[in-house]
């Protein structure tokens, strides 16, 4: 699966259906778990991967809260040290990021922060709201989401999902699913408050102008 995933998808059909559609992009290291993520959410079954070289992309419908009905299409980018120069052409306007977590790869953290401060520090990604999806969570040993948010410096990128850059940490298993559909909401429910936030802004700068 994975790679060879997308074949039997047309471009065409992979393209947004209406106006509504949101633009995601799923980035992390390899092997957090983008893929398995991917296709759960996709077809809510466990499909066996392999490395992504390229990358993958699928439409998904929220299936809860204010997210349930909503499509979402969703690009995930290969992770591979040699692939991530690639991410800055798939999150060039995007409306939100999801970051996906190994939480039991505390060898892996610092190199897992540093490309995530670089996702969010990146000019194009200025206000994008981001996901930290805390994969792995069924496996001993996987980190808590308080704890992830020290390690990877997201404490000081502001005051999450109430100032600042809008980010959350959700925890989650792609093998199972859980916690998949609960981060898609609350990625949701931030690229609203987004919108919200900037039209409120627009229409303050023609007030004083
Ligand atoms: P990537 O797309 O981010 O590179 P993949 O990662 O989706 O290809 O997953 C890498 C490996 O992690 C796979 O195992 C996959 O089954 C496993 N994995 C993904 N999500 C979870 C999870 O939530 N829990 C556990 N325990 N494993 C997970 P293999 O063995 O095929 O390499
Ligand atoms: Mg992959």
């Amino acid at each position: 699966m994975g790679a060879n995933m997308g074949k039997n998808t047309s471009l065409l059909d992979a393209l947004p259906s209406g106006q509504g559609t949101l633009h995601v992009v799923m980035l992390g290291l390899d092997s957090a778990g983008k893929t398995t993520a991917l296709y759960r959410l996709k077809f809510d079954q466990y499909l066996n991967t392999v490395p992504t070289i390229g990358f993958n992309c699928e439409k998904v419908k929220g299936m809860i809260g204010k997210a349930k009905g909503i499509n979402f299409l969703v690009w995930d980018v290969g992770g591979q040290e040699k692939l991530r120069p690639l991410w800055k052409s798939y999150t060039r306007c995007t409306d939100g990021i999801v970051f996906v977590l190994d939480s039991v790869d505390v060898e892996r953290m610092e190199e897992a922060k540093m490309e995530l401060i670089r996702t969010v520090k990146s000019p194009e990604n200025t206000g994008v709201p981001i996901l930290v999806l805390a994969n792995k969570q069924d496996l001993p040993g996987a980190r808590e989401p308080r704890d992830l948010e020290k390690l990877l410096g997201l404490t000081e990128l502001g005051g999450g999902s109430s100032g600042g850059h809008l980010w959350h940490v959700q925890p989650a298993c792609a093998i199972t699913g859980d916690g998949l559909h609960e981060g898609l909401e609350v990625l949701y429910e931030m690229i609203l408050k987004r919108r919200k936030l900037a039209k409120m802004c627009k229409k303050k700068t023609s007030f004083t102008a």
